[in-house]
This record gives structure tokens, C-alpha cells and sequence, in this order.
């Protein structure tokens, strides 16, 4: 167990983590993230350095309280499908179970989505035989709405192959659109009744701006990247991701979980690394932005460490922006 979490602290130091999915699960706060390892893979637009191998499970009885590492919860060799990188998860409780949903390379290269299964919040979990037919690309993220529908929201561009994939078919040399196109959006599949493969094709969600118009590829401060995570708030659906190479988390509303979600501004500015990626999550009352920069690695981007601070909407429901050192 680790000392006291603080805001805009790594919550743990004995190993680096990224990529944090936040749930509230049997009254506690549990936190999914990616387990970042040290090692001499090159770094590019690839994301070779992001050489992952397992998962472990977090979680705190309270925000600031101390934070107990539940140890590593499932790991590449238990996964018969997988090859390499386990990038960003996300976890769900359904059907009296507790989910995890990864990405992992397969044994062709092709990154593909899993999913594992525990009777427990903090695992360990077993892998499914097989990934989810038809899954493709990164960063799942599972919404269990209030009418027990789930929806699994994923994509990435560049290392996360999310352009390959345009035609639904794997073109190992197709492009993203044209600058004056409109961007690639994430993925939604609504997920079947027992989570574990698509009730309905895979949809790009488009992501359009005040007038209607859908965000363009050029527009890189504000288009998808990759890591999606929607969550609800008075109703609504909140949809947020990571701009990737202008490094910001921005958001856009929708009242559909599906979308179209009109794009509203941005969460978190720039993080120290290349990656930002976050989840949100209320927690006794309060609204938490769970996030991961390389501050205790000097600016290591495959050595990156969890953190969390509130976050706060106006009366509007507009989300206030938070510079992460803002604080210092
Ligand atoms: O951690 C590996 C990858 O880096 C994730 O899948 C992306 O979201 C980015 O954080």
C-alpha cells in the first residue's frame, strides 16, 4: 500500500502507470490502468516504446486516501491471442461479473480488443480464448448506461492502426483523409448481453462543431486521436479523447450515446510526454479527472505515472479547463 494520494501526484511510485480507467466498484475507487516498463525498444510514431506485458489494479477507499496496488492481474503469456503491447484498458461490471476490456497485438501484428473476466473488481482475470470478433484498433472504453445497454467506444490513430481500417477490411498502407476531410471519429459497438462480442456493427461516431460541420483531419487541436471515454452527466452524454500530437483532452456533448457529439473545448492542456490520456468518474459526491504524464521520469514518454484532480463543471454543464500545473 502506498502513503497518502495527493492531487497531481503520481498515486503510486513503485511502478509507472498510465492510461487510467476510473471506476466506482463495491463502494471503492478502482483504477485500470497500463503498467509501463523500462527497456530499450525505439521510440516513433509507432509507439514501439509502449512495450507492455501486463496489468495491474489499483484502487483507494477514498480520494487523497492511501492507494493498494492489487498486483499484477492478468499477463500476455495467459492470453492465447495476443503477441505484444497491452495498451490502454478499461473494466465493466455486468451480469454479476467484472470485465476487462484490452488492446494487444495479435499474432499478426494487427491490434485487436480482448476482453477478460473476473468475479472480483481487483482481479485476477481470465482471458478469453479468442479477441472480439471484428474488433480492430485501441483504447476501449465500456459505458454500461442506465438501461443496462453497453457500449464499448474505442480507436486510435497512427500506432493505434484506427486509419487501416476505413474500409472495415485491414489496409496495412492506408492513410488518414486529406486535411480539408473530415477527421476519423471513434468507434461505438453497442456490446451483447454477456459483454463479450459486438451486438451491432462497429459505427464511427462523428464529432461536429457548433454549426453542424464535422471536425476536419487538419484540425488537430481539436479532432479524435485516440482514448475515448464518455460518461453521463445530468443526462447527457460527455464524450472526451486525447488530441494526440497537440496533447490535449477535449470533449463534445451529445444526448445519444452514439452521437453525433458536438464538440465543446478542453479538458486538460498539455501534460510533461507525449501521451495524454484520462477517464472521469463522480466518487462520493465530487467529479474526478484521472490522467498520466512523465514528470517522475523526467520526460520518459514510455515512463509516464498516473495522477488524478478534481474536475468542475459550470452551471451550463460545461467542463472547466484544468492545466495540470496550474497548482505549482
Ligand atoms: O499506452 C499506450 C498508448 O499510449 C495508449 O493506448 C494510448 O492511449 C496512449 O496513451
Amino acid at each position: 500500500m502506498s502513503k497518502n494520494s495527493k492531487p497531481n501526484e503520481p498515486i503510486v511510485t513503485h511502478i509507472y502507470t498510465a492510461d487510467p480507467s476510473a471506476h466506482v466498484f463495491e463502494g471503492k475507487l478502482y483504477i485500470y490502468p497500463s503498467h509501463d516498463l523500462d527497456h530499450d525498444e525505439p521510440s516513433n510514431d509507432n509507439g514501439d516504446q509502449y512495450k507492455m506485458e501486463d496489468y495491474h489494479v489499483l484502487s483507494m477507499d477514498e480520494a487523497g486516501g492511501p492507494v493498494v496496488d492489487h498486483g499484477e492481474v492478468l499477463h500476455l503469456k495467459d492470453i492465447p491471442w495476443a503477441s505484444k503491447q497491452l495498451w490502454a484498458p478499461d473494466a465493466a461490471y455486468k451480469n454479476n461479473t467484472y470485465y476487462l476490456f484490452f488492446p494487444a497485438r495479435d499474432k499478426d501484428g494487427i491490434f485487436r480488443l480482448g476482453v477478460a473476466t473476473s468475479d472480483k473488481p481487483a482481479g485476477p482475470f481470465k482471458a478469453e480464448e479468442n479477441y472480439i470478433p471484428g474488433s480492430f484498433s485501441i483504447d476501449p472504453a465500456v459505458l454500461v448506461d442506465e438501461d443496462e445497454k453497453a457500449y464499448v467506444y474505442f480507436g486510435g490513430l497512427w500506432g493505434g492502426q484506427l486509419e487501416k481500417w476505413q474500409t472495415r477490411t485491414f489496409k496495412e498502407d492506408a492513410e488518414g483523409p486529406a486535411p480539408t476531410e473530415p477527421a476519423l471519429g471513434p468507434i461505438v459497438a453497442e456490446l451483447s448481453d454477456d459483454m463479450l462480442t459486438f451486438k451491432s456493427e462497429p459505427n464511427e461516431i462523428s464529432i461536429v462543431d457548433e454549426d453542424g460541420n464535422p471536425l476536419l483531419a487538419g484540425d488537430e487541436d481539436r479532432r479524435f486521436f485516440e482514448g475515448p471515454w464518455v460518461h453521463k452527466y445530468n443526462g447527457l452524454y460527455y464524450l472526451s479523447y486525447s488530441t494526440g500530437n497537440t496533447h490535449k483532452i477535449v470533449y463534445a456533448v451529445s444526448e445519444n450515446p452514439q452521437g453525433p457529439f458536438v464538440y465543446k473545448g478542453t479538458i486538460l492542456t498539455p501534460v510533461i510526454g507525449w501521451t495524454t490520456h484520462h477517464s472521469i468518474v463522480e466518487y462520493q459526491g465530487k467529479w474526478y479527472l484521472f490522467y498520466h504524464d512523465c514528470e517522475m521520469s523526467d520526460g520518459v514518454n514510455h515512463k509516464r505515472s498516473v495522477k488524478y484532480t478534481e474536475l468542475k463543471y459550470n452551471e451550463d454543464g460545461t467542463i472547466q479547463t484544468i492545466d495540470p500545473y496550474g497548482h505549482k
